[in-house]
């Protein structure tokens, strides 16, 4: 193998390492470090949950001494400002990293070019801008962050062949099957946060974490929006907001007796804007879930809120599973009804992999 694909191989190996940290380094990047002697790899290292430490500097501790003279395979700009460790950039440079091989730049103010000129600087070999649609697509949720000041944002929709969620009756489980359900489970420990809205959680009882993958300790945090604070007090997502982070958005005007009932039981309530319809503004909404440092987001419904979020163009990913069954046009539609007018309006995904779940169908859209 040239040394380019050697490269490109080291890269991969290091974007693997970063998926370990998706869903747990919140409000950082989720970034992946592989640092390779004489083509051995000496020390591997990925964004630790939290967001600390990062990649390099995990890396680094493992090569040790072996370090000096190797090549570094970063999946994203090693960073350039001092937080609570020195930047990642001087301990590479420091280290005797003779070369660095990495994508895109970061972002981050504190960052954007300074890491690689940082390293340049100090003599180090800089290649940069492999792999960037893979980069850009794994960092999607920091990237979305720092420069809309949003999340990510993936709608997950489980619905029958005809686009339902629930008979008329409201009777929703179950639509898919097994296996789908438990990949569900795994695409929220990908991601920093559930959203789920105030009919769905009232319909459901829903609880939102990863219980039954053994994984508690890397459940998300579960955002509902209920923004007239509807949640009957004995629901599962309040009974167990002392386990597992639950955040209520919610409007200004909610009955401030029930914020504080809510507020007692652990979760923590967050006002938010209006819209124009004098719902909670979907746009809004998001905007407060980045400023709290969420960059992955996953929303599971219902209709309306899935609507609301599509008909604003805030979704980026869609995940759809859909079932071998027809429960016909009075069922619940997985999307409700936003008054489109002309074709030429719909929102539109396209489509990027599809496959057998089980016996339904998943298919994986991203907004065009
Ligand atoms: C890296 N390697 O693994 C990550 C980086 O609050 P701090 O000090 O942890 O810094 C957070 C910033 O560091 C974050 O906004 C992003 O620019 C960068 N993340 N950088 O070199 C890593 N996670
Ligand atoms: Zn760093």
């Amino acid at each position: 193998m040239d040394t380019a694909a050697q490269d490109l191989r080291w890269l991969d190996l290091a974007f693997a390492l970063a998926r370990r940290g998706l869903g747990r380094v919140w409000p950082n990047p989720a970034v992946g470090c592989v640092i390779v002697r004489n083509g051995q790899p000496v020390g591997r290292g990925w964004t630790q949950p939290g967001g600390r430490p990062h990649a390099e500097a995990m890396a680094l501790v493992a090569a040790g001494p072996a370090a000096r003279g190797a090549t570094a395979y970063v999946t994203l700009e090693p960073c350039a400002h001092h937080g609570r460790t020195p930047p990642c950039a001087t301990a590479l440079a420091k280290a005797g990293i003779a070369r660095l091989v990495s994508t895109i730049e970061d972002p981050d103010p504190r960052v954007s070019g300074r890491g690689f000129a940082a390293l340049r600087a100090s003599g180090v070999q800089v290649d940069i801008g492999h792999r960037v649609p893979e980069a850009r697509a794994q960092s999607a949720g920091f990237l979305s962050r720092i420069e809309r000041a949003r999340p990510n944002l993936t709608l997950k929709l489980a619905t029958t062949l005809d686009g339902r969620i629930a008979t008329a009756q409201g009777e929703s489980r179950w639509i898919s099957g097994p296996q789908a359900r438990r990949m569900a489970h795994l695409l929220r420990v990908r991601h920093d946060a559930i959203l789920v809205g105030a009919g769905t959680a009232r319909a459901d009882d829903p609880r939102l974490d990863v219980r039954d993958l053994g994984l508690g300790a890397a459940s998300p945090v579960r955002v509902l929006a209920d923004g007239l604070l509807t949640l009957p007090p004995g629901a599962k997502l309040l009974r167990t907001a002392r386990q597992q982070p639950l955040w209520i958005l919610h409007l200004a005007g909610a009955d401030p007796a029930r914020a504080e009932a809510f507020a007692a039981a652990g979760a923590t309530l967050i006002s938010c804007a209006a819209g124009p319809d004098g719902k909670l503004d979907p746009a809004g909404m998001l905007a407060t879930l980045a400023a709290r440092g969420i960059t992955r987001l996953l929303c599971e419904g219902g209709g309306q809120l899935a609507a609301s979020l599509i008909e604003a163009g805030l979704v980026d990913q869609l995940v759809c599973v859909t079932a071998g069954r027809v429960i016909g046009g009075d069922g619940v539609p997985g999307i409700a009804a936003f008054g489109l007018a002309h074709l030429a309006d719909a929102p539109g995904f396209r489509l990027v992999a599809q496959r057998r779940i089980g016996d339904d169908l998943l298919a994986e859209w991203v907004a065009r």
